[in-house]
C-alpha cells in the first residue's frame, strides 16, 4: 500500500506538464492510435456497500500479537484465484471415488471385512470433499492481502463483508463434513455384524450427502464470486493509464471508443457505464491502459452510489492520468454549475495527477452558457467569475470536442499522447526512487 501511494505522491503536476505549443508544432502529423485489445467490457452487479479508504486498512493493534499488515503494491490476485467446482460435482465426484474404496485385503471374517469397508469408505467421502474446501480456503487470499484497488472492487462488487462470510461458510462445511465423516467412520468401524456395517455405512454416506448438499450452496456462492472477481478487468500499475472521469451522460464512454477501438456502450441516459472498463492503446509502438468509468454526481461521499464510488477507487488507488470530460450544452442531466462544483472539488482530491480537460459535444454548444432553474440556489457561488468562465468554455486551457464532427479530435489525440509519456515518465522515476530506497 506504502509503494501505492508513493507512486501517487510524487506526481508532481495536476496540468498537463507539456510545454503549450509543443503538440502545434507537429499539428500535421498526428500519432497514429490503434487498440491492441477491445476495452473489455464486462459488467458486474455493483451492491450497496460502504466504500472503505486506503487510510482505514486493518493496522495491526499490538506489535507482539498481530503481524502488521504487509504492504500490497500489486495487483492481479483475481487472476490467480482457483476454480472452484460446483457442490453437486464435488459431492458425486467424492460419492463415486469413495464407492470405489475396497476393503484391506486379507480379512476373512465377513463382518470384520464389512465394517473394515464402510469405516473406510465413510473415511474416504469425508477426505474427497474436505479436501477442495481446505483448497480454496488456502487459495482465495484474505482481503488485507490484497492491493487497496482491488480490496475496493470485492467490496462495491460483491456487498459490505460478503467475501469474508462466504469464506467462513465454506470453512464451516468443511468442519462439519470432518467432524461427520469421523463420527460415522468410527460408528461403522465399532459395529459387530455384517448387516449392521452395511446399514452404518448406509446411514454414514446419506448423513454426508445430507450436510454437503444442505450447506454446498456456500461452494456455489464461492464460485460465483471467483467468477465476478476473475471477470474484473485486469490493470498492469506499471502502463501509463488514462482514466476518463466526468459527469453522467457527458459523454466519456463516447470517447473512449473514439480514442481507442474499444466499445464500450453508449446511451443517452446517466450510468450507462456500470464498471470499471479497461482497455489498451497502442501509441508509436507503446502500450498504455483507458479506463472508461462512472459518472459522478454533485453530492457528498456518504451519499454517493457504488458505481460513484468505483470512479473515486480507481482514482485513488491506480496511477492514473485523468482525461476530465465536461458537457456544458445542458444535455447530459447535470448543469454546467454542478458540473463545476463536481469538477472542483475531484480537482482538488486528485492533484497529484496528471490531467487533462475536455468539453464535449461542441457540435450543439449554444454560444449562450446554459443555466438550470436549480442554478438559482447557489447563486452567489454560480455568479463568481470562475463559475461563469467556466460555464461559457469550461476551465482554462480545455480542448473542445464533438465526436459528431470531429472537431478538436486531433488535438485531443495528440494531447492524450503527450500526456500519457508523460505519465510514463513519472511511473519510471517512480520505480528508481522505489528501487534505490529498497534496493
Ligand atoms: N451531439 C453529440 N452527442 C454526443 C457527443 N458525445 C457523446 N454524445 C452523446 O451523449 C450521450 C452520452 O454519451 P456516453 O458516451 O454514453 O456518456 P457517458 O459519459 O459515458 O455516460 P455514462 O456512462 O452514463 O456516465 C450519448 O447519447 C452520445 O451519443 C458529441 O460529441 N456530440
Ligand atoms: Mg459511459
Amino acid at each position: 500500500m506504502k509503494g501505492a501511494s508513493t507512486l501517487f505522491q510524487s506526481w508532481r503536476t495536476c496540468s498537463p506538464r507539456i510545454p503549450p505549443g509543443s503538440f502545434l508544432l507537429q499539428t500535421v502529423k498526428y500519432p497514429e492510435t490503434c487498440f491492441c485489445r477491445n476495452v473489455q467490457t464486462v459488467s458486474y452487479q455493483i451492491v450497496k456497500g460502504s466504500y472503505i479508504p486506503t487510510s482505514q486498512a486493518v493496522q495491526p493493534k499490538t506489535q507482539t500479537t498481530v503481524k502488521p499488515t504487509p504492504e500490497i503494491d500489486t495487483v492481479g490476485a483475481f487472476q490467480k484465484l482457483p476454480m472452484v467446482m460446483p457442490s453437486v460435482d464435488i459431492l458425486a465426484s467424492a460419492l463415486r471415488k469413495a464407492r470405489r474404496v475396497e476393503p484391506t485385503k486379507g480379512i476373512a471374517n465377513i463382518a470384520r471385512r464389512e465394517r473394515n469397508r464402510g469405516a473406510k469408505q465413510l473415511d474416504a467421502l469425508m477426505k474427497e470433499l474436505a479436501a477442495p474446501l481446505k483448497a480454496y480456503l488456502e487459495n482465495f487470499p484474505k482481503r488485507k492481502y490484497l492491493h487497496p484497488y482491488e480490496r475496493s472492487l470485492v467490496e462495491l462488487t460483491l456487498g459490505d463483508g460478503v467475501y469474508e462470510e462466504v469464506l467462513k461458510k465454506v470453512d464451516a462445511l468443511k468442519r462439519k463434513v470432518v467432524v461427520v465423516g469421523k463420527e460415522h467412520a468410527s460408528l461403522c468401524a465399532k459395529t459387530l455384524k455384517k448387516r449392521e456395517a452395511e446399514e452404518s455405512l448406509k446411514e454414514g454416506l446419506e448423513k454426508l450427502e445430507g450436510v454437503f448438499t444442505s450447506d454446498g450452496k456456500a461452494v456455489d456462492e464461492l464460485m460465483n464470486i471467483a467468477k465476478s472477481l476473475r471477470a474484473m478487468p485486469v490493470v498492469d500499475l506499471k502502463t501509463p493509464t488514462l482514466c476518463l472521469v466526468g459527469a453522467p451522460n457527458v459523454g466519456k464512454s463516447s470517447l473512449v471508443r473514439e480514442l481507442s477501438t474499444g466499445k464500450p456502450e453508449v446511451c443517452n441516459y446517466p450510468f450507462t457505464t456500470r464498471g470499471i472498463l479497461m482497455g489498451h492503446i497502442a501509441l508509436n509502438f507503446k502500450h498504455f491502459q483507458v479506463t472508461d468509468t462512472p459518472g459522478l454526481l454533485k453530492r457528498s461521499d456518504e451519499d454517493r452510489n457504488n458505481l460513484e464510488k468505483l470512479t473515486l477507487a480507481v482514482l485513488s488507488h491506480l496511477p492514473t492520468a485523468i482525461l476530465y470530460v465536461h458537457d456544458l450544452t445542458g444535455e447530459c442531466g447535470t448543469s454546467p454549475s454542478d458540473q463545476f462544483v463536481i469538477y472542483k472539488e475531484i480537482k482538488e482530491r486528485y492533484s497529484n495527477h496528471l490531467w487533462l480537460d475536455v468539453v464535449s459535444k461542441c457540435d450543439i454548444l449554444q454560444g449562450s452558457p446554459v443555466f438550470f432553474i436549480t442554478d438559482d440556489n447557489n447563486a452567489e457561488v454560480n455568479a463568481a467569475p470562475e463559475a461563469e468562465s467556466y460555464r461559457k468554455m469550461g476551465p482554462a486551457g480545455a480542448i473542445h470536442v464533438s465526436i459528431k464532427t470531429k472537431e478538436g479530435m486531433n488535438e485531443l489525440k495528440q494531447r492524450v499522447h503527450d500526456l500519457l509519456l508523460a505519465q510514463m515518465d513519472n511511473l519510471s522515476s517512480d520505480e528508481l526512487t522505489s528501487e534505490s530506497l529498497h534496493p
